[in-house]
């Protein structure tokens, strides 16, 4: 049993409770702080009093809106955390909230961060989470199966970074006919093709893919001053993130008017084929001094390449803030890269699909901070 704050143990519907009350208090605390007069201060006794009327009527909100809603949630759900014996709420809550997280690979650490996210929501809450990812980033066929898996396993949500925006539409579509909630983690489904399955709306959890792109490449375009080549290195091309991040590439090394993109090819996020594909652009390219590549994999493929062939002059991109990657940009190898913050997309993923459970409409569109990280940012 887990305790909250160190204090005595709480069922699992109380920790959830506890959990909307902290949630629900800190949003309406943000909005507080968003509004004009808190942040100019102009009158301070008219600020703190509305600040503290905002966090009374915050909290006492946030606690009507608990009870009120307790009777309406789901009624599986609601017999799961309505004080069953103790013997049973462990394994009974447990189904109940079975959750099942769908990632690409474990290959890819931003994944492993993902999951930490979601593993501190679980240990917050008390849910059943199943995590579950495929082999490769280009195995979308297990993908596939893997939400097939989910629906047999009677997961009652499916939080998915899918790999492919369209193909695992029509698995998605099985698993909301079968009743289960679906959240969209990181990569955006493709909304036509969600519509013409007949799936209803999923709620869509990530970052403004093109703008940090724009932020990355725009950062390697500031650093040259003379007439320069570009090349930009995609991931795979039927992801959403990828294609947006190639628009986001392609305006921040348009603001510079002497750089010409010579190449935009696809590494399908992978080192190896990133190294190969670095190898034989600049094999065609070889003046090429500006790399940008749509996440920090394909960047440590590429930097690898330049690295062995002497080419320390040329400037890399990527995007992801891996840690791996790091002392590479302490050491400049890296020029820039694009903190996501996966994490937390995974812990926004599996508690949007919880408030689902509990009969609660979550926000359609969350769309997570990205930051710029360089040598500079570090320090
Ligand atoms: C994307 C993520 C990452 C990652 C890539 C590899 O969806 O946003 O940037 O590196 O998947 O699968």
């Amino acid at each position: 049993m887990q305790t909250y704050k160190g204090r005595k143990p709480l069922k699992p519907f109380a920790q959830y409770r506890a959990y909307r009350v902290r949630d629900l208090i800190s949003r309406y605390a943000s909005l507080c702080k968003s509004t004009p007069l808190y942040r100019t201060g102009s009158s301070r006794m008219g600020a703190w009093r509305l600040r503290r009327i905002a966090w009374l009527l915050g909290g006492s909100l946030a606690v009507s809106m608990l009870v009120a809603c307790e009777d309406s949630r789901h009624p599986a759900v609601r017999a799961v955390f309505a004080d069953p014996p103790a013997s049973q709420v462990s394994t009974a809550a447990r189904e109940e909230t079975r959750i099942t997280l769908v990632m690409k690979t474990l290959t890819n650490p931003f994944f492993v961060e993902m999951e930490q996210g979601a593993r501190k929501f679980q240990n917050e809450v008390g849910i059943e989470l199943l995590v579950k990812t495929a082999t490769q980033e280009t195995s979308i066929e297990q993908q596939i199966q893997l939400v097939n898996d989910a629906i047999k396993a009677q997961s009652r949500a499916i939080v998915i970074a899918p790999g492919d925006s369209t193909r695992l539409v029509p698995s998605l579509k099985a698993a909301q006919d079968a009743g289960i909630h679906i959240v969209n983690l990181d990569n955006r489904l493709n909304s036509e093709a969600m519509v013409a399955a007949g799936m209803k709306p999923v709620p869509f959890i990530s970052v403004d893919n093109e703008q940090g792109a724009y932020l990355a490449a725009k950062f390697l375009a500031d650093q040259v001053r003379t007439p320069s080549e570009a090349i930009i290195i995609e991931g795979i091309r039927t992801a959403d993130n990828a294609h947006q991040r190639k628009r986001g590439a392609e305006r921040g090394l348009h603001t510079n008017p002497g750089i010409r993109i010579v190449a935009e090819e696809a590494a399908n996020w992978k080192i190896d084929e990133a190294y190969e594909l670095t190898a034989r652009l600049f094999k065609q390219h070889p003046k090429v001094k500006l790399v940008f590549c749509a996440n920090d994999m394909m960047a440590i493929g590429a930097i690898k390449y330049l690295q062995e062939t002497g080419r320390t002059e040329v400037l890399v991109a990527g995007f992801d803030a891996l840690s791996d990657v790091m002392p590479a940009i302490r050491a400049g190898q890296l020029a820039a890269t694009v903190d996501q913050q996966a994490a937390r997309q995974g812990y926004l993923g599996v508690s949007t699909a919880l408030q689902m459970l509990a009969g609660e409409m979550p926000a359609m569109e969350v769309t997570v901070d990205s930051k710029l990280v360089t040598a500079r940012s570090l320090k």
